[in-house]
C-alpha cells in the first residue's frame, strides 16, 4: 500500500547473538524526533484507531508480535510484525489500528515528529472525508 513500506532490516549476527542497528535517514527515511513502546496490552484489546496529518513512523516489534490494519480510505491490508529485524513504516494519512497483540509483545516506534495531538485524525469519518477533499497535501 501507498505510504507503508515492511523494512527488512540487516541483522549483525554471531555466535553471541545477534544485534540490529537502526540509523536515521539511512536505515528509515526520517530523522528521529521521539521513541515510545508499548507493552502489556492483552489480546482483545485494540490500539490505534487514528490517522496522524504530519508524523511518519516505524513500528517494530521487539519481542512477540502483533498484527497492524493500514487503510488508506481505498484499501485495506493486514500487516503481522514478529520479526525483530523487521520494521513497518507508515506515512501520513494512513488510519492504524493495532490487534492481536501475543503476551510478550513489545511494539517500539520510531517517530519523525515530536508528539503532538493536534495531528492525530481519531475520527473515522472525519479521515474519510479529509482523504475525499484532498485537503492534506501528503495523500
Ligand atoms: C500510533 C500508534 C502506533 C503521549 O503522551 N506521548 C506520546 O508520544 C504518545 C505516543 C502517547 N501519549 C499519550 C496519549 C494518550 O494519553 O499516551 C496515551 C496513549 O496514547 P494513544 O491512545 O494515542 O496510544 P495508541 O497505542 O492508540 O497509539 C500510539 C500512538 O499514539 C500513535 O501515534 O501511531 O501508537
Amino acid at each position: 500500500m501507498k505510504n507503508t513500506q515492511v523494512i527488512n532490516f540487516h541483522i549483525k549476527g554471531d555466535e553471541r547473538g545477534s544485534l540490529v542497528a537502526i540509523e536515521q535517514l539511512k536505515d528509515i527515511p526520517f530523522e528521529i524526533k521521539r521513541v515510545y513502546y508499548i507493552w502489556g496490552t492483552e489480546k482483545e484489546f485494540l490500539r490505534g484507531k487514528h490517522a496522524h496529518t504530519e508524523l511518519e513512523q516505524i513500528l517494530i516489534c521487539v519481542s512477540g508480535s502483533c498484527k497492524i490494519r493500514l487503510d488508506n480510505g481505498k484499501e485495506k491490508q493486514i500487516v503481522e510484525l514478529k520479526d525483530k529485524n523487521q520494521g513497518l513504516f507508515i506515512g501520513q494519512m494512513i488510519w492504524r489500528e493495532m490487534f492481536d497483540f501475543s503476551d510478550n509483545c513489545v511494539l517500539v516506534v520510531l517517530a519523525s515528529e515530536y508528539y503532538d495531538e493536534k495531528e492525530y485524525i481519531r475520527d473515522y469519518n472525519e479521515f474519510l472525508e479529509t482523504i475525499r477533499t484532498g485537503i492534506n497535501d501528503s495523500i
